[in-house]
Parts: structure tokens; sequence; C-alpha cells
């Protein structure tokens, strides 16, 4: 009897602290460079996004959300595996994803889940472990996009945000409503050249945007910062950029040729007509005044900004008409909704556009969520999580142990409303592309709470380290300031905990 007694409260104990698992239906919204600056939720002071907000009123807003490689395909393999770019082989947009690779949509498949793709892959092999998929080749066309499924490619017309909203709407309502699904809608918009739906040219016209207080930076103590092309002022193009024909009198130069080609040769005639009535006015009132220097510099802010935000419109109008959906089909108390981006981007900050390098605005992501019952997190989560944390996630929720080779760590005690006490107190990162469009050099690095130390290397072997409390904007390298000796001592610590943690090769 006396054993019988501790048993039998063991079992209890265990019963009663036993969490179901929940098995919610999965929606994962992911733009293509939407940067949490333009998100309304964020306090964005460009645009608003009431549609995406509403995701973060009705739930929760994550206020230190990071990617691992703040570039398209890697963020998107670390998507799917749980691993940082090393472990799963993907470092760079040139590499074919190892689709034998163990995966989240794999795991929820065999766990009796419906996985489905819609929208941009990059990832170069076929997608697996999806019930079904319809993907963009590369980085697809915001018009008439071509699709591939199953083998077969095809052209479908119309723009390309509402088509992928369109064809996941479809594939919910023909799903099997007996089981879990997993959803991925991964959107091409507001990927570069920002080219907007028609539907929107009303938009901003004339905006004069806020200029961030960085854009005029002349990287000083940042030798990689200043060796980029990502400079609005200097890289990004009149013609398939900004949209400008013209400028270039008689001899056109290639990219212009080449975005006079997909007008003509991509857009129905109507496309065109509404297309060309918008950017003919642009472009004459431009050769009539033909900014130059600083005029010239703000020019182009605003006008990259207008056609930026009037894609990001798009995305929120259609987010907006998923979300109805979702609530017409009664499936809001059961679906975790997800909106995030592959990483973030720059709106002028430092003078760039672009992504890349690990300063906060690359290498941070808008994260929101919509959570089902009974999750009880609300408003904000200050935690840091990074991208590698999802595959742990809804493994979690679908009851499936994350495989012990996967890297991330699963955010379901901060969807209970839980703070653990030993959350993560820094992050890792590894960018690798180089030589390549942009310019920017091969670096890795640590971030916590207050700090960031970040090592440029390859061809060239440079340290910054930043105090974001004093300098918010990252504009000050302090690796040389005796002041912070003892800061940067513990950060190189802790980098190296991280990669021998990470189990990261030497480079
Ligand atoms: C294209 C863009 C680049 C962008 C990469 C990667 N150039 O090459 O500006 O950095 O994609 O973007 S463009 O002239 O073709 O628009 S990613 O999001 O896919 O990583
Ligand atoms: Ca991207």
């Amino acid at each position: 009897m006396k054993r019988i007694i501790p048993v039998f409260m063991l079992l209890l104990l265990w019963s009663c602290t036993r969490q179901e698992p929940l098995r919610p239906n999965i929606i994962y919204i992911m733009t293509d460079d939407h940067a949490y600056q333009a998100v309304g939720a964020y306090g964005s002071e460009i645009n608003s996004t009431p549609n995406l907000d509403r995701i973060a009123d009705e739930g929760i807003i994550f206020r230190n959300s990071f990617v691992c490689n703040s570039i398209c395909a890697p963020s998107r393999a670390a998507l799917l595996t749980g691993k940082h770019s090393h472990a799963n082989g993907h470092t760079d947009n040139r590499a074919r994803f190892d689709s034998s690779q163990v995966t989240f949509p794999k795991l929820l498949q065999q766990a009796g889940y419906q996985t489905a793709i819609i929208g941009k892959w990059h990832l170069k092999s076929e997608p697996t472990g999806f019930d079904y998929w319809s993907i963009l080749p590369g980085q697809g066309s915001y018009y008439n996009p071509d699709f591939i499924e199953a083998g077969r490619t095809y052209r479908q017309t119309g723009y390309a945000t509402t088509i992928i909203t369109d064809k996941a709407i479809e594939w919910l309502q023909k799903r099997d409503t007996a089981r879990p699904f997993c959803l991925l809608v991964h959107h091409k918009a507001p990927h570069r050249n920002w080219m907007p739906d028609t539907l929107d040219f009303d938009l901003f016209d004339g905006a004069e945007f806020p200029v961030p207080s960085t854009y005029f930076d002349t990287y000083e103590g940042r030798q990689a910062a200043a060796l980029q092309e990502m400079s609005v002022i200097k890289d990004m193009r009149l013609s398939s950029d900004l949209k400008i024909t013209g400028a270039d009198g008689d001899s056109l130069s290639r990219t212009e040729k080449d975005y006079l080609w997909y007008l003509n040769h991509r857009m129905t005639p109507e496309q065109r007509k509404a297309w060309m009535k918008e950017y003919d006015s642009i472009s004459s009132a431009f050769l009539a005044h033909r900014p130059e220097g600083d005029s010239l510099a703000l020019y182009k802010l605003n006008r990259y900004l207008t056609d930026y935000l009037r894609t990001i419109e798009s995305v929120d109008r259609n987010t907006g008409r998923l979300l109805d959906y979702l609530e017409s089909a009664g499936l809001m108390k059961n679906t975790l909704v997800i909106y995030t981006s592959d990483q973030g981007f720059y709106l002028g900050e430092h003078g760039w556009f672009d992504k890349r390098f690990m300063y906060e605005e690359s290498f941070r992501t808008p994260l929101l969520m919509r959570l089902p019952e009974p999750l009880s997190a609300h408003g904000d989560i200050t935690e840091m999580v990074q991208n590698i944390d999802f595959a742990p996630t809804f493994l979690e929720l679908a009851g499936v142990e994350p495989p012990a080779e996967m890297q991330g760590v699963s955010l379901v005690p901060l969807l209970r409303g839980h703070k653990p006490g030993n959350w993560r107190d820094a992050l890792y990162y590894h960018y690798y592309e180089y030589p390549a469009e942009h310019a920017v050099r091969k670096h890795y690095g640590v971030r916590t709470d207050r700090y960031k130390l970040i090592h440029f290397y390859d061809e060239i072997d440079a340290w910054e380290l930043f105090d974001l409390q004093a300098d918010p904007h990252e504009m000050h390298n302090l690796i040389d300031d005796p002041a912070y000796e003892k800061v940067e001592r513990l950060l190189r610590k802790k980098l190296a905990a991280l990669r021998k943690e990470y189990r990261v090769p030497e480079e």
C-alpha cells in the first residue's frame, strides 16, 4: 500500500500536468521583404495595414523576431528545417535545397495533417512533404504569374498577391475537413521591383515620406557598410526600379529594355494601358524638372517607397480576404494564423534598399500571430525569437516530438502566456552570399538584448560592436572603445559558445 500511494500520486500529477496536443490548423502567411517599419502594428509612420494589424489586435505581436540569415532561400530553408544555414546546407540563394532532409511539413504529414504551399518557393528542388503545392518559378512575376503544379507550368492572368490568395481560399474550400491542415501562403510582394496592382495606383500619389535620420549615412567606422551596392542614391535604377522611362535618351540600358519587354510581353493590353497611364505621367513630370543632387536622392526615396507600399496595400487587402474567409468558415477558433516576412528590409535607413546585413532593419522581421483556443497569450511578446523556431513550434502543437537535430526552440510556452525564465539570451546570425549582387560581405555575429557583435570575414576582416540602447541605429562602431572592452570580451565568449552549440564549421 505504501508503495502504491506514491505511484498513484505520480500518475495523478502526470495526468494533470500533461497537455493534450492541440493539433490546431496552421496558416502561415509569409511575404518577401516586408519590413516591420511598414506594418501599422509596429508603429509605421508611412502606411497603414489594418488587416495585418487585426491579427496583432486579436492575438500577439512579437517585438523581437529575427532571422538567422537575411536572404530569401536560406530563410525558407531555415523555416522548413528548424536549422541554421550551415546545418541545412542552404547558405545562399544559389543553393539547391536538399529535399531529402527532415522538414516540419513531412513530419506534420506523417502525423495526419494536410499540408500545402502556395506562392514563392525559391528552393530550386521540388517541394516535398506537401499534399498540394502550387509555386512560382524562381522569383515569380507580379503580373500574370506562372505557377508550377505537380510538374506542369501554366500562366494565370491577374495580379500575383490576389491569385495566391484565391488559390489559398480554393484549397481551404476543397480540403478534407476531417483532418487538421497546415497551409503556407508565400507572397511574392513586396519584393523588388515593387510592381503594384493597377487597383492601387491612386495611393500615396505625390506623397513625401519622412526621411530616415540615417539616409545620408557616410559609414564611418563600418568598412562593410561602406562597400555595399544597395544604395538608393547610387544603385537603385530609374527605369526598372522606379519606372521612369525615357531618362536614358536613345541608348536604352539593358534594365530599361528588360522592363519595357516585360510590360509589352507579360501584361494584357488592359493592364499595360493602365500601367502606362500611371507611369508615363510620372516619367514626364520627372523629365520636365530632372532633379539632381539631394533632391534626386529624396525623389528616389519617395518614388521607391510609393511603389513598395502600394504592393503592401494588396498584401493587406488580400490578408483581410483570407481572414474573412476563415471567419465565415468558422475556422478562427482552431486555427493559428501567422503573418511574417522572409526577412526585413531597408526603407532608406543607412541610405539603402535590400537586406543581407545583420543590422536591425534586415535582421528583424514582423511577426504577428492570432492564436487558436485555448492558447491564451495576448499583446506583446518581447523574448528574442528566430525563424528556426517555427518548425519545432508547429511540431509541438501537432503533438510531434521535434527531432533533436532541429536547432530552433518551440514558441509554445510563449503562446501559452508563460515567461520561461531560461529563454535564450543571445541569437546567432550568419550571412554567406558574397561575391554577389549588392556586394554585402560575409559575416556572422551575436545579438543580445542590448549589444551586437559582428565579424565581417573572408575578403575583409572587420569587427563591429554596437550598444543598441545608446545607439539604436547602429552608427557608432565601439570595437576600439576601451569603455566597451569588457562587453566585447563577454560577447566574443557568447559568440564562441553559440558557434559551438550550433556546430558551426570554422570559416
Ligand atoms: C533579385 C534582386 C535583388 C535581390 C535578390 C534576392 N534584383 O536578384 O535586389 O537582392 O533578388 O532577393 S532584381 O534586379 O532582379 O530585382 S531575395 O529576396 O530573393 O533573396
Ligand atoms: Ca526576401
